[in-house]
């Protein structure tokens, strides 16, 4: 079972998805997430590095999401149907943490939102940097506040590795008072 906590939270990270805000998540919104995030670093469209991106995602889309996620088969996801897949994927992934391993996938992932933040390449991200990505995706959160509450050492910046903790806390807590949790925008 989901809980209430659990489940806001993977509504918030579908809305993320969903650039178009239709209520379900295509391949179009899937471009549309990976040009905004390109566009934080200034990469542009037609460029190499964002059409071999654009391959890319489409690849996991295809092969991926739609057959595992896409279970009425009619080409797009619904949010019944990421709520179920975001819950066996936290699952299955417990068990990888519980034994001890890591989720590579998952830090591949969250490695791949870093490094596009951090638009200067200096390898940590600053107020601005977060402020950026939060008005590229439309988060209303106010991103001065939340920065705070992610920057865990207090070094005025967010380390990849303080993302990667806090994006753990976002698939796994239930603990309404860790910040990880918020770290795509507030919940309702
Ligand atoms: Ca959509
Ligand atoms: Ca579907
Ligand atoms: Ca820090």
């Amino acid at each position: 079972m989901i809980s209430d906590f659990a489940r806001q939270k993977f509504t918030r990270y579908f809305e993320l998805w969903d650039t178009n805000n239709s209520g379900d998540l295509t391949v179009e919104d899937l471009s549309t997430y990976v040009e905004r995030l390109a566009n934080l670093k200034g990469i542009p469209v037609d460029s190499p590095p964002l059409v071999a991106m654009q391959e890319n995602t489409n690849t996991w889309w295809n092969t991926e999401i739609l057959p595992k996620v896409d279970v009425n088969n009619d080409g797009s996801i619904s949010l019944d149907e990421w709520l179920n897949y975001c819950e066996a994927q936290r699952d299955a992934d417990k068990v990888v943490r519980d034994a001890g391993g890591r989720n590579v996938e998952r830090e591949q992932f969250i490695g791949m939102l870093f490094h596009m933040i951090d638009r200067d390449g200096g390898g940590t991200i600053g107020p601005e940097e977060w402020a950026t990505f939060y008005s590229a995706f439309g988060i209303s959160a106010d991103a001065a506040e939340v920065f705070k509450s992610l920057d865990t050492n207090n070094d005025g910046s967010i380390s990849l590795e303080e993302v990667t903790n806090h994006f753990y806390t976002f698939v796994f807590s239930e603990d309404p008072n860790e910040p990880g949790n918020y770290m795509f925008g507030s919940l309702s």
